[in-house]
């Protein structure tokens, strides 16, 4: 289903003096903590780049609203229903600031969602797994959002602009997401019954491994990391920021009473972080390749959303058109 999957770029990140004039003034700024702008020049592999990562974050929000929505109908009160609700409302709003950001790189939504749509842009990998309980929307706000807090806190000083100025809200959102997660499991782990804990602990046996996962590839097998970093289109690697998440999870989930399925997770004193066992990449590449649990699933929904969307589009464009029209006949 997707086209591309990790492969190496075979492309080395260039030295400064290697680079052309312009290049090198462009690097140079970015060196300098400067933000780059729509209208600047920027070498085209870095707004190919951002193109891929920023458009490929879009979808992930949007695809993202597709396990949860599937819970609002049967959140156990209103209070939740509605906390769901604003927490899934948000993400297309994320979906939205995301594509308007990439729109200034020169890609058009339609583009995007055409890309995504034949399997030629990719989503989060995290996505591609089943909600199957309540305890799941708990799992989900608290690790799912979690790891995105910790990849996207960062991301509030990338090098380009209009990206950079979208995080500051999503970040912001994004850590409303990850308490009323966390609630939902201290309701049901601490304050639950024997069911509810054991439902608690489940969902966490099943999005451990896939949002470790949502950190990309180790290092040593990410593509782009050395370019991205150069660009400050990333600023810390997969690795940097898995480490810091697993560091910042295991209290959370000792606080819970939960066990987080890892053998070999311990604290190690020399190196002052948790030691701890790597998700499984054949797993994850099976995943991102299209063959995950609910891939189909995902893009078929997305496909459908466009189709069944096609006449609120054309009704859109007609009405723009005669709306133009009419200003034009009134001259
Ligand atoms: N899933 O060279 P690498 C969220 C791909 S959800 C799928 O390390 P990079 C939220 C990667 O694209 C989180 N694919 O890549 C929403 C590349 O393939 P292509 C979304 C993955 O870009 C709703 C290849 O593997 N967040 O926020 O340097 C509710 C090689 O990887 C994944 C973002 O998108 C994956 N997990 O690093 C709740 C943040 N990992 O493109 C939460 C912005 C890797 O060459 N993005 N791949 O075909 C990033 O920070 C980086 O793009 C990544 C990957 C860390 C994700």
């Amino acid at each position: 289903m997707y086209a591309q999957q990790v492969k190496s770029t075979g492309k080395k990140v260039v030295s400064l003096e290697e680079m052309s004039p312009a290049d090198r003034d462009f690097q140079e700024r970015i060196n300098r903590g400067e933000k780059i702008e729509p209208k600047d020049y920027m070498p085209a592999a870095y707004r190919t780049n951002l193109i891929r990562q920023i458009g490929q974050h879009a979808h992930s929000e949007i695809v993202g609203q597709l396990p949860e929505g599937n819970w609002i109908t049967r959140a156990p009160t209103l209070e939740r229903k509605a906390n769901l609700l604003a927490k899934v409302q948000d993400e297309a709003g994320h979906g939205l600031y995301l594509y308007c950001a990439a729109e200034t790189l020169g890609v058009t939504r339609d583009e995007m969602f055409e890309m995504l749509h034949e399997g030629k842009m990719k989503y989060s990998s995290i996505f591609n797994y089943p909600t199957l309980t309540w305890a799941d929307m708990g799992a989900v706000g608290w690790l799912v959002d979690g790891a995105a807090i910790m990849n996207q806190v960062p991301l509030q000083r990338t090098s380009y602009g209009p990206y950079a100025r979208a995080m500051v809200r999503i970040c912001k959102e994004e850590s409303f997401h990850q308490r009323q997660g966390y609630h939902i499991m201290i309701k049901m782990a601490k304050e639950g019954t024997e069911d509810q804990k054991r439902m608690a602990q489940d969902a966490l046996n099943r999005f451990w491994y896939p949002a470790l996962m949502m950190f990309g590839p180790s290092d040593n097998d990410s593509v782009h990391s050395a370019q991205s970093m150069a660009w400050k289109i990333k600023m810390n690697t997969n690795d940097e920021l898995r480490q810091k998440f697993v560091d910042e999870t295991v209290p959370q989930a000792a606080y819970l009473g939960l066990t987080i399925p890892d053998e070999n997770l311990q604290w190690n004193a020399e190196t002052e972080q948790y030691d701890y066992s790597e998700p499984d990449w054949n797993e994850f590449h099976d995943v991102i390749s299209g063959n995950g649990p609910c891939n189909t699933e995902r893009l078929g929904a997305r496909r459908k959303a466009w189709d069944d969307g096609a006449w609120v589009r054309e009704a859109m464009m007609a009405h723009a058109e005669k709306k133009a029209q009419r200003k034009a006949a009134l001259g």
